[in-house]
């Protein structure tokens, strides 16, 4: 159980909780790099109540409800936000969508710069998290990433331009390429189609943000992507788990 107190509980405290939930654990959390590789489909839906270039989506709805709505219409996987201030999330969404029932690997979406926030992505019931290139030095995104490993997680690297794409030899588990510019909010698929055959060609290649239609990620999947990160187009249907459905049927 992830209380509104755990936020705030020390450093020594929560690594002795992640120890034993690890300890009583049979399986380590399900991988989403082996999930988007053997899926035929390949969509990771998020969670996402709000975002600073759209506002409130969806502000009803704690994260029980949608995330198992997302597994039921055939997500390959789940993104949910926990950043609080800009999106609205809070890391109980994840452990709420565990209690719910939800078995799908969930990517634990935040601005992670320090293995605190490795530990709460892992105490809270993630498999992957979100290392974001432009947010971290090379050299400390290779700590997070090693630390990320030790703790059974996976990483997605998301990168956006050219200069970021030395990052790609830290060999993360899956490479994500945003579409989004999170200086000026102006969101491109193209930048996908540039991107990808910059990457490694056998790597897990997952394209992120401004994805609305059924041709644009089979078109991204013929351009070498495994996976198809979607949050808004889902998030702004009525019923986000139909929406996705249309997309897999
Ligand atoms: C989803 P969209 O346009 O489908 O809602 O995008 C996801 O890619 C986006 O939320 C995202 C994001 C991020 C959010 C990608 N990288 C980094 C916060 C931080």
């Amino acid at each position: 159980e992830v209380d509104e107190w755990m936020r705030f509980m020390p450093p020594r405290q929560l690594m002795a909780k992640v120890e034993e939930r690890m300890a009583k654990e049979e399986q380590p959390p399900a991988s989403m790099r082996k999930a988007l590789l053997q899926s035929g489909t390949g969509i990771i839906a998020e969670f996402k109540r709000k975002s600073p270039s759209k506002g409130w989506i969806k502000r009803e709805g704690r994260a029980g409800v949608i995330p198992m709505a997302y597994q039921q219409a055939g997500a390959t996987a789940l993104s949910i936000l926990t950043d609080n201030h800009f999106f609205g999330g809070y890391d109980e969404f994840i452990s709420e969508a565990r209690a719910s029932g939800v078995t799908l690997p969930i990517l634990y979406k935040n601005f992670i710069i320090s293995e605190y926030q490795l530990l709460q992505a892992r105490f809270c019931g993630a498999s992957a998290v979100l290392l974001i290139a432009a947010d971290l030095l090379k050299d400390d995104c290779r700590t997070l990433i090693h630390m990320a490993h030790q703790l059974g997680m996976e990483v997605l690297l998301e990168m956006h331009g050219e200069e970021e794409l030395d990052y790609a030899d830290l060999e993360p588990d899956m490479y994500g390429i945003n579409n989004r510019n999170l200086g000026t909010f102006i969101t491109d698929v193209n930048n996908s189609f540039r991107m990808a055959e910059r990457l490694p060609k056998d790597g897990c290649k997952v394209s992120e943000s401004g994805i609305g239609d059924p041709d644009t990620v089979m078109r991204l999947r013929q351009a070498g992507f495994n996976g198809f990160l979607m949050g808004e187009h889902f998030m702004k249907a009525d019923n986000p788990g139909d929406e996705l459905a249309r997309f897999i049927g």
